[in-house]
């Protein structure tokens, strides 16, 4: 009696488990789950003589280990042979063809984890060993036993090795560095570390606290169960039950197809929750992989193909800050110039004088620098061991770099600012920031320009951006300017007086106040002069407007400078009210879109840019919202539901007609 509930327990709390860690589609509350869980905790306490390793309440616990056993594996682990761009790639699918004729690919993620071995025995799991050399591992069976997305119990009742990736999630290791920030430790510099870390700790109570996770990629003896390729060897793993990296495999005829699949990957690596470091390359079949075989260490029929790294090591050379718009002192690096994600970094941010202080960073140290968001590079840290005496700390400016006046420090904020208004850094940041794209989008109108017209004495206000006529022989007598940059300049200044008032809101710089409050308020006001009389009160009472940004603007508009500087640019014909934009209206418009498949003509993000453009809402799955799927090549479970829920379905074609009746 009690031996079936304890069973009933452990399968109820496996497929729950599955459910949540394997497929992100929990079928029941947390609640219940905990219940189950706490009911089986106790059955078993009542009766250690049930006891199984492969319990779900097994996952944490065991001994502290002295250190880890080897193991040889049964077959070696091998490595992959790498490729860093589509010339060598294409170069390795000749020598592929060449030797066997044309062939299927398979193309996956390549995940920055651990390589790792999973033996099963009698439908059980038994041992998990690390690739090690790849002949000799290390048994790190209860770490991984901690990883909740792996079975425990499987429907196969051979010994088998599965092979895939540990690896910690992005979100893990934010957490877990949060946690060793404020205990002094030092934190991981990466997901790859944090994950090895993990892994290799002797207590797995440590392991089981660091959120890691698996994805299963390979089954070395896939002909034995009837198998004839990679990918189905792949949906038998998924059978198992194990976590297979389905939404980033795919199948393709061509390599050139590959190279699509490349880019997209690449296009979406920054938004995927784990990190990865390039793209493998498999071919399909298992026959023409016997066919190709290995070289001493690589097999002949997979490749990597590596993304240029996102990190590099390189002296930082100096440190200077420069004045922001609003007076924010920033201080950057000069390094020595360094590849980075492709291309070339000379400089990179540092945040603030605590940040330098907190990571001990020095002149002419050694520092790892990141890209971060794809945008700035930063400093993430100094390589204290490699200090050769030649190291200086920075002494933060106690004085403005531009103006010389004192920086102020308020006592709350990292942040040191130069509070003179006419700062000539400032000014120069103010008049590009009214220029700007997202403002009155003065073309060639940057910072470079500005503050060459600046330093002339020509340009020395926003205002006189409006008076540049006066400056005319000068301008078109001057290097690297002439008359046809002082035309086109005087014509994109002429036509930003008619920007809309939301662009001149932005331009203004009011703190607190981007292109979205802008909107906001200029369609809520309509005019400058009604703007400019409403009280903190009617401001925040706007929805998405909030306390501090409506605090802002009142300052703004207290400040007489600022009501004179709108008095002299109404004066100089600069439109003061709101101009709608005419949306475009198409059958796309406040739809939720789901793409599946794969496009010919576009990838993914460019599709889902068009359909934004278009008015819809993308989403990635498919539900009773949906209102229209996109059905490209080989698609699958979406296109699927999408019938069965009865969702309107365009192929490529009708949604490329539908797309262009828009086009401009
Ligand atoms: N596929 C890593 N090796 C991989 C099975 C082969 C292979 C990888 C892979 C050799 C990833 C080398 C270590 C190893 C299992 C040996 C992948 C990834 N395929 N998707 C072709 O995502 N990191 N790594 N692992 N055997």
């Amino acid at each position: 009696m009690v031996e079936k509930r304890i069973k009933e327990l452990r399968e109820l709390l496996n497929q729950y488990g599955y459910e949540y860690y394997v497929l992100d589609n929990p079928s029941v509350p947390d609640s219940e789950y905990d219940r189950c869980m706490r009911e089986l905790i106790r059955l078993e306490e009542e009766h250690p003589e049930y006891y199984d390793s492969n319990s779900p309440t097994q996952r944490v616990g065991g001994a502290v280990l002295d250190q880890f056993t080897k193991v040889e594996h049964k077959r070696p682990m091998l490595s992959l042979g790498d490729v860093f761009d589509f010339e060598e790639l294409k170069a390795f699918s000749n020598r592929v063809e060449n030797a066997v004729g044309k062939v299927e690919y398979v193309a996956e993620c390549k995940i920055d984890g651990l390589a790792m071995s999973l033996r099963y025995n009698e439908g059980k799991f038994v041992q998990a060993v690390t690739r090690g050399d790849g002949t000799i591992g290390e048994d790190v069976t209860n770490n991984v036993r901690t990883i909740k997305s792996i079975p425990m119990e499987i429907p196969c009742l051979d010994e088998i090795d599965i092979r895939g990736e540990v690896f910690m999630p992005k979100k893990s290791l934010l957490k877990v560095n949060e946690s060793r920030r404020l205990n002094g430790e030092d934190e991981f510099a990466n997901c790859r570390n944090a994950a090895a870390g993990s892994i290799r700790q002797l207590d797995s109570k440590v392991a089981a606290s660091r959120g890691l996770d698996a994805f299963w990629y390979h089954l070395p003896d896939g002909e034995e169960y009837g198998l004839e390729n990679h990918y189905d060897s792949l949906m038998w793993l998924k059978s198992m039950k194990f976590k297979v990296n389905t939404e980033f495999t795919r199948v393709f005829s061509s390599i050139e197809e590959v190279f699509k699949f490349i880019d997209e990957v690449g296009s979406r690596r920054a938004d995927l929750p784990y990190d990865i470091d390039g793209v493998v390359i498999k071919v399909n079949s298992f026959s023409l992989q016997k066919e190709l075989g290995y070289t001493v260490k690589t097999p002949r029929w997979a490749i990597a193909y590596k993304f240029p790294p996102e990190e590099a090591v390189t002296k930082l050379e100096d440190i200077f800050v420069t004045v922001g718009r609003t007076g924010r002192i920033t201080p950057n690096a000069k390094l020595k110039t360094v590849k980075l994600a492709g291309t070339s970094v000379s400089y990179a941010q540092l945040h603030n004088e605590d940040m330098i202080k907190e990571k001990d960073i020095r002149i002419h140290d050694d520092v790892v620098v990141r890209k971060a968001g794809d945008i700035i590079p930063e400093v993430v840290r100094s390589l204290k061991e490699r200090r050769d005496g030649s190291q200086v700390p920075y002494v933060f400016p106690k004085v403005c770099p531009i103006c010389k006046m004192p920086l102020v420090r308020l006592p709350d904020e990292a942040m040191h600012y130069c509070i003179n208004v006419d700062c000539p850094a400032r000014v120069v940041e103010s008049i590009a920031h009214f220029a700007s794209r997202d403002a009155m989008n003065i073309d060639g109108l940057g910072v470079k320009k500005v503050e060459m017209f600046h330093e002339m004495g020509w340009i020395n206000s926003i205002c006189e951006l409006y008076e540049v006529e006066k400056h005319r022989e000068e301008m078109i007598s001057t290097k690297n300017f002439g008359l046809k940059s002082y035309e086109n300049l005087v014509s994109a200044i002429e036509a930003s007086k008619n920007n809309s008032l939301d662009k001149l809101l932005v331009g203004l710089g009011i703190r607190q106040v981007g292109t979205k409050a802008a909107k906001i308020l200029a369609a809520r006001f309509e005019t400058m002069e009604r703007l400019m009389s409403a009280t903190s009160e009617e401001l925040s009472a706007i929805k998405d407007i909030g306390e501090i940004t409506a605090e802002g603007i009142r300052t703004y508009f207290e400040d007489e400078s600022n009501q004179h500087l709108i008095e002299e640019l109404m004066n100089h014909g600069v439109n003061m009210v709101y101009v709608k934009e005419e949306s475009l209206t198409t059958i796309f418009s406040g739809k939720t879109v789901v793409l599946t498949g794969s496009l010919n003509s576009l990838s993914r993000n460019e599709a889902t840019a068009l359909l934004e453009k278009l008015g819809a809402n993308v989403s990635s799955s498919v539900s009773k919202k949906t209102d229209v799927v996109i059905a490209g090549e080989a698609a699958g479970s979406k296109y699927d539901k999408a019938i069965k829920l009865g969702i309107q379905i365009l192929n490529e074609e009708e949604f490329l007609n539908e797309a262009h009746r828009y086009e401009d």
